[in-house]
């Protein structure tokens, strides 16, 4: 088993860390641009918690895209797999396509949870889900490497009474992120993981005003844990998170100039890869969702 590094060497990491770059992260030499638009399987539901949000989407554990893009002029497919859900909150469903209601490309994923509960009850938790990518042609058999991604993560604001988080891995590839200007989005990790914090309520389903970009290296797969709290006085029962993913920074209104410093995000070591599989076995398998919800997002 890998011996824990030393503290020197941590902190050493953590200040590179936090070295901000004057370098946006679409200056990556080859970058993909990602398109969730051809979702295979097709969506089972309308309006996810009672919500406007999509308003299609899918509740199945996973759900597969072709061509979301190409490598040395081959295509990509992608498929996304919730790993479970943990605490008191619960999968409700991915929106392929993502937003064309709302006059944006349709191109991107949105991914909605809840809380299990009603109006007074505090609750803890989320999920786990990974993006993986495949050599295309549909058989989801053999995965893809993609050099460099940026995804932009938006509609990351949670709501009163209800935090929005997320937690990303530097073993996936992770190396950089950018933040919006103003969204008062806060990040902070180490070497293994990356967390974020929502700042803003009720900003944009559908624009960048609470929004990060997040840019990977060499990466075949990518995994999130969203993840929330509610206070015991939220307004809505079963109250939701949706936040949207834009793998092609095509959303409109989007302006590089948005954001702040590329910040650097060094390498992982062997023993952070290993506590990554390790985590793994923290979530529990999914439940089915409940059958009636809530609005908002
Ligand atoms: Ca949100
Ligand atoms: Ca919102
Ligand atoms: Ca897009």
């Amino acid at each position: 088993m890998a011996s824990p590094r030393s503290g020197l060497a941590s902190a050493a990491l953590h200040c590179v860390a936090l070295l901000a770059l004057a370098l946006p992260s679409a200056l990556a030499q080859n970058l993909s641009l990602l398109d969730f638009s051809q979702n295979v399987q097709a969506t089972n539901g309308m309006y996810p918690n009672n919500s406007t949000l999509g308003p299609e989407f899918y509740s199945g554990a996973v759900l597969d895209f072709v061509n979301v893009t190409t490598k040395n002029g081959q295509s990509v497919d992608a498929r996304v797999t919730l790993l479970g859900s943990a605490g008191d909150y619960e999968f409700v469903g991915w929106l392929p396509h993502y937003n064309e209601a709302n006059g944006q490309p349709g191109d991107d994923l949105g991914v909605y949870y809840r809380s299990i509960y009603d109006l007074d009850d505090e609750s803890f938790g989320g999920i786990a889900w990974t993006i993986t990518f495949y050599e295309g042609g549909g058989e989801f058999a053999n995965e893809a490497t993609l050099e460099d991604v940026s995804l932009l993560i938006y509609d990351f604001d949670g709501e009163p009474g209800q935090s929005e988080h997320i937690r990303t891995y530097t073993g996936d590839g992770l190396n950089g992120y950018q933040l919006q200007n103003g969204a008062d989005i806060t990040a902070s990790g180490d070497e293994d993981t990356w967390i974020f914090n929502a700042g803003g309520h009720d900003l944009s389903e559908s624009g960048p005003q609470g929004s990060f970009i997040l840019n990977y290296h060499n990466t075949s797969s990518i995994r999130f844990d969203m993840f929330s709290s509610t206070s015991e006085n939220h307004p809505w029962n079963k109250s939701g998170i949706f936040a949207g993913i834009d793998g092609n920074l095509g959303l409109a209104g989007t302006s590089a100039a948005d954001y702040g410093a590329f910040v650097v995000i060094p390498e992982p070591s062997q023993f952070s890869l290993a506590l990554v599989a390790l985590s793994l076995a923290c979530f529990r398998r999914r439940r089915p969702p409940l059958a009636a919800g809530t609005p908002r997002s």
